[in-house]
């Protein structure tokens, strides 16, 4: 079993993974919050920034461009008027980790000036400057794997071996960003459940999901409100709650360290009582 402390470096400081932790996802899309003006804008984000950590969120995800399949790409100048102010109030009033979702490496550079810790790109830094961007900052990273682009990956998703397949992608990304100076500690990785997968191909991930702790990063997951608890539960997406939970719960039953999550309270709750459990197995997360 190994000692080493478990946490995720990010700048200065470190977040502590000795227990697994949600990430609450912010969204700052235009179709996430009504148009009332750009200052009422930043309050409602503010607002449920607030909530999220009041529920036991440890980090805050804010993201300005939607990668929901099919959804159409913002600009650069669209994506920093909308994720800049909000990073910057959340900073002004709370120490809580920030995260930025984004691919775009002055996104990147401008969220960490405006107080973020975190870089989550989807893309996992392979777009031109991301990784010597994300690489200055030195800011924490989550990897993702994703097959294709947001637009399309949906398709028609194809693997021979999806564990094996997405792992080794993750593996490489790791050496890409150690090799272009990010610190082994600052990186996470995650399987990308949704992005270019079909639900078979999501569920195979997570029964598999404990074989990734062989990358000696920790796991990031997100599971929540995705399409395949649709085919599982026939479910709409403002009542997927209850499944996204048990998702959440199996997923740190299997090793995973982070969990993105909408509805903060219940997924603490779900993360705890697999902590739990774990802990009665002596398992220590690594
Ligand atoms: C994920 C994500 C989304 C995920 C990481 C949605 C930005 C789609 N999903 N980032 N982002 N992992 N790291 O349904 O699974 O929330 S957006």
């Amino acid at each position: 079993m190994s000692t080493a402390a478990l946490s995720w470096q990010c700048i200065d400081r470190a977040l502590d993974l000795g227990a697994p932790v949600v990430m609450g996802v912010l969204n700052v899309t235009p179709d996430s919050f009504s148009d009332g003006g750009r200052f009422s804008k930043v309050e409602a984000a503010l607002a449920q920034a607030r909530l999220m950590i009041a529920e036991g969120a440890a980090i805050i995800d804010v993201g300005g461009e939607s990668t929901r399949p099919g959804a159409a790409p913002a600009t650069l100048d669209e994506e920093l008027e909308r994720v800049i102010p909000v990073i910057r109030a959340i900073r002004a009033e709370s120490p809580v980790f920030i995260s930025v979702d984004t691919s775009k490496p002055e996104v990147m550079r401008g969220s960490v000036e405006a107080g973020a810790d975190i870089i989550n790109d989807v893309r996992a830094l392979q777009e031109p400057g991301a990784l010597a961007a994300a690489a200055d900052t030195r800011a924490g990273i989550c990897l993702m794997h994703m097959k294709g682009e947001p637009r399309t990956m949906q398709a028609s998703p194809d693997y021979r071996d999806v564990a094996t397949e997405v792992r080794d992608f993750l593996s490489g990304r790791i050496a890409a960003a150690v090799a272009a100076g990010i610190a082994h500690e600052c990186i996470t990785v995650d399987p990308g459940f949704g992005f270019g997968k079909s639900a078979a191909h999501n569920l195979e991930l997570l029964k598999h999901l404990a074989d990734f702790t062989v990358l000696r990063a920790p796991l990031l997951v997100g599971l929540s409100r995705k399409s395949m608890l649709a085919k599982i539960t026939g479910r709409d997406v403002e009542s997927r709650t209850a499944g996204s939970v048990a998702l959440a719960a199996i997923a740190v039953l299997n090793g995973a360290r982070i969990v993105r999550a909408h509805d903060v309270a219940a997924t603490v709750d779900a993360v705890r009582v697999a902590a739990a459990v774990l802990k009665g197995e002596g398992f220590d997360g690594t």
